[in-house]
């Protein structure tokens, strides 16, 4: 078997909405996620508002926008699970003891931006905002593991979102360069690797789960895109200006696909959704141009194409240091009736297929297709690759103390195996950081019982536990993972 090289970073990876919790302490300001409540892989999250005559509310479907005239607002009789995530803000410490123990190398986290600024175009940042961060960082500087810091997770400034109209104003894009401009200067000696945002491409997919999405909103995603395209370029090119030993990266959800079957129109239909939910941005983003196929697809959606040629020369100074993305499964494409629809994956929705088992939450699990997606990525672009999130959301069981993974474990040996393969392909793979490496609140359900971990935390959908921490089987499995660099994973 193919060695992972010296000096690979082993880790784990989190994100501040889901996991840091004090959402009202230190001077933090809200995000979209605050406003969201708990729900089930078969009921939405909805998001509250409260209209100016003082009637609340709670939209009733993915997608759904909050009506004209209201609010966001916390409401009593709602519970919303990102309050608390699992509190990495008052267990910081425990927490990357337990990291350091599994022997990490590396920690992905993402810093609330509405912690540092909490409205977004507020005129100074938040001192304790800074100083909570500081602390982290020495905390993991203590047992040399490397912080891998997103800088937006799903988690950006309420105010911006409901005054500004988020990232459909070009003003965001200012207020981002001014949030980003304050991270690197106050955290260059602590942060090496960047993640400008989170699955970048996520922008644009929630037409694909709902079928009647309206084509002004599916518009609306690409412009918010292309916005957030400019500004991770703009600060992209500002690190290499300022901070040259910054690597700054992009983040896009892995959303690959298999044609159906053999059809030419499959192969067909499948690569175009490729094109368009994947290569779309890692084009972009590495490349520093939209690819050739970008004119046909805002022909169709009928978007001006002008809009998105405003800024070839910023696209093209701004290319990322390095790729990342996240990767749980594979779907499949077809262009044939009565085929059957998967349960949908991270972000995906597409067709079953009878190669691959699925987890409970109806993601398929294909190891395969990490590697070959990893291969296609390197084949295309040629720069370092980080596997920046993997893992299987399931249900576990806590007794005595102790949490039996057999499942986590066995997904988990089978993509490390993957890994390698590509490895000895001849991709150049530099780090592995599953998600959720500590149990925190799922995004697409805002449950807990969906744990990734390697560490339990006691907290159920309700919100009740204590918050202690457990090391799960994988936890003792991963360690050894790490010590034998990827060669003992029995
Ligand atoms: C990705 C997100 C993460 C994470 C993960 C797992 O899309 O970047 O924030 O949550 O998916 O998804 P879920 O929590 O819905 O199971």
């Amino acid at each position: 078997m193919t060695k992972f090289p010296e000096n690979f970073f082993w880790g784990g990876a989190t994100a501040a909405n889901q996991y840091e919790g004090g959402y009202n302490e230190g001077g933090r300001g809200l995000a979209a996620t605050d406003v969201t409540t708990g729900a089930t892989k078969d009921s939405p999250r909805r998001r509250t508002y409260i209209l100016p005559d003082g009637t609340t509310g709670a939209t009733s479907k993915v997608g759904e926008r909050i009506p004209e005239q209201a609010r966001s607002a916390i409401l009593d009789g709602y519970y919303y699970p990102n309050h608390t995530g699992t509190d990495f803000y008052h267990h910081y410490q425990e927490d990357i003891a337990l990291f350091a123990e599994m022997g990490f190398k590396m920690f992905r986290m993402s810093i609330a931006w509405p912690r540092i600024y909490p409205h977004g175009n507020d005129p100074e940042p938040n001192p304790e905002g800074i100083a909570f961060y500081h602390k982290v960082f020495d905390e993991l500087r203590k047992y040399k593991i490397e912080p891998l810091v997103t800088i937006s997770h799903y988690d950006d400034p309420l105010t911006l979102e409901e005054e500004l109209g988020g990232w459909e104003n070009r003003r965001t894009i200012e207020y981002y360069e001014r949030y980003c401009q304050t991270l690197f200067k106050e955290y260059q000696d602590d942060v090496q690797y960047w993640l400008t945002f989170n699955e970048i491409n996520s922008a644009t997919m929630i037409s694909s789960f709902i079928p009647d999405y309206p084509k002004e909103l599916d518009r609306a995603g690409y412009r918010v895109l292309h916005n957030k395209f400019v500004a991770s370029a703009k600060v992209t090119q500002y690190a290499h200006t300022h901070y040259p030993k910054l690597k700054i990266g992009c983040m896009i959800a892995g959303l690959f696909s298999y044609p159906l079957t053999c059809d030419p129109k499959d192969v067909l239909a499948n690569q175009q959704k490729m094109q368009n939910y994947f290569y779309y941005a890692g084009d972009v983003m590495v490349r520093g141009t939209y690819p050739a196929f970008a004119k046909k697809m805002w022909r169709q959606l009928g978007l001006d194409e002008a809009f998105f040629q405003q800024d070839t020369d910023i696209l093209k100074a701004g290319r990322v240091d390095f790729f990342s993305y996240s990767y749980y499964s594979t779907s499949c494409h077809t262009t044939h009736e009565g085929a059957k629809k998967d349960g949908g994956g991270n972000l995906s929705l597409g067709y079953y297929n009878e190669y691959i088992p699925y987890s409970e939450w109806g993601w398929g699990m294909d190891p395969d297709g990490l590697r070959i997606s990893l291969n296609e990525i390197y084949d295309r672009y040629q720069v370092p690759i980080m596997v920046v999130e993997n893992g299987l959301g399931a249900v576990d069981k806590l007794e005595n103390g102790q949490v039996h993974d057999p499942y986590r474990i066995d997904y988990m040996r089978a993509h490390v195996q993957a890994m390698a393969q590509a490895i000895d392909d001849g991709v150049d793979l530099i780090a592995y950081t599953p998600w959720g490496c500590i149990d925190l609140v799922s995004a697409s359900t805002g449950e807990m019982r969906k744990r990734y971990g390697m560490i339990y935390v006691d907290l159920n959908d309700q919100g009740q536990g204590t918050l202690d921490r457990f090391r799960k089987d994988s936890f003792y499995w991963y360690k050894k993972c790490i010590e034998s660099n990827g060669e003992d994973l029995d």
